[in-house]
């Protein structure tokens, strides 16, 4: 099935202000240079490529108050609800090329505002290694890539929570992790107290993909906007290892796939995230390229019609 809109809107935002390690900033060129506009434009669909915001530069400074960067994040979260809110008022679907995985706070953001405007059901899917709920209390890095969930359900700095027009973006019933394999211990306490619902590597494993993404799928209807959050570490760093924090485990290519499919078969994609890519660690750009081919399932790509 095709996705709720007929343009795609890429917007780039390379920056890594909110990683551990350099080099994500360069994610959205390798994107481009992977073909993603072409893959769009082959799934029938327009494509309008916004190029890229423009933010800070990383100044690799020490965490302040258990928060690295946070300044420099807020600005870059700025511009990504302003063009994200901007595609969503053309009536196109936001492919945001990042960058890390703090521009979620951002992007989330607008599409909880557009979809609570418009009578819609918000279903995040959180495709990622690691749960990303941790907060300036708990995080043991001060890296705003393991801090998203949390902002995003209204626990975090002030400066990032509250974006939505709510104090908090989301509630916990709206979201949904595929993938997750490395949580802190202070994350494993949030999951519970916050009531996530997370299938982890292991149930994956014991009841498959199809399974675990009909579960997750549950309750998807014509009134849902559908997000898409995809960590490029969800995936096998053997898969694909252009990460700067990959973990081994991962979903491989065929699971990775029908996970796509399985979301592109709803057909209420509304919005999506494309984070944590790092050229700098990619093997000739391998990891952009599965990306791009796994975004193309995502946007309705099927081997053979099906019923
Ligand atoms: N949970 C750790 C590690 C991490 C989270 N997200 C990524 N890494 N990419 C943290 O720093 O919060
Ligand atoms: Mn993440
Ligand atoms: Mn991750």
């Amino acid at each position: 099935a095709s996705p709720a809109a007929t343009t795609v809107a890429l917007i780039g935002a390379p920056t890594d202000v909110g990683a551990s390690v350099r080099g994500c900033g360069m994610g959205p060129d390798a994107l481009r240079v992977a073909g993603l506009a072409e893959c769009v434009a082959r799934m029938g669909l327009t494509v309008v490529d916004r190029g890229n915001l423009a933010g800070p530069a990383t100044p690799w400074r020490a965490p302040e108050g258990g928060l690295r960067h946070l300044k420099e994040a807020v600005a870059w979260n700025r511009s990504v609800y302003d063009a994200v809110d901007a595609a969503l008022g053309a009536g196109h679907l936001p492919l945001l090329m990042g960058g890390d995985h703090c521009l979620a706070i951002g992007s989330i953001s607008a599409v909880a505002w557009h979809a609570r405007r418009r009578g819609k059901t918000l279903r995040v899917l959180w495709l990622d290694a690691h749960t990303d709920v941790n907060t300036e209390a708990t995080s043991p890095s001060g890296n705003l890539h393991g801090m998203p969930v949390a902002c995003l359900l209204g626990h975090g700095p002030s400066a990032l929570t509250g974006w939505s027009g709510l104090p908090s973006a989301l509630q916990a019933d709206a979201l949904r992790f595929i993938g997750i394999r490395s949580v802190d211990a202070p994350e494993r306490d949030a999951i519970r107290a916050l009531g996530l619902t997370v299938f982890d590597m292991r149930h994956i494993d014991e009841h498959g993909m199809r399974t675990t993404m009909t579960e997750a799928l549950h309750g998807v209807d014509e009134d849902t906007h559908l997000h898409v959050s995809f960590d490029i570490d969800c995936l096998d760093p053997d898969v694909a290892p252009g990460v700067g924090t990959g973990v081994r485990g991962g979903p491989g290519y065929r699971e990775m796939q029908l996970c796509m499919e399985m979301i592109a078969d709803t057909g209420r994609l509304g919005s999506m995230d494309v984070v944590e890519l790092n050229p700098a660690l990619d093997v000739r750009n391998r990891s952009a390229e599965i990306a791009v081919e796994l975004i193309e399932s995502l946007l309705g790509k099927s081997t053979l019609a099906r019923p």
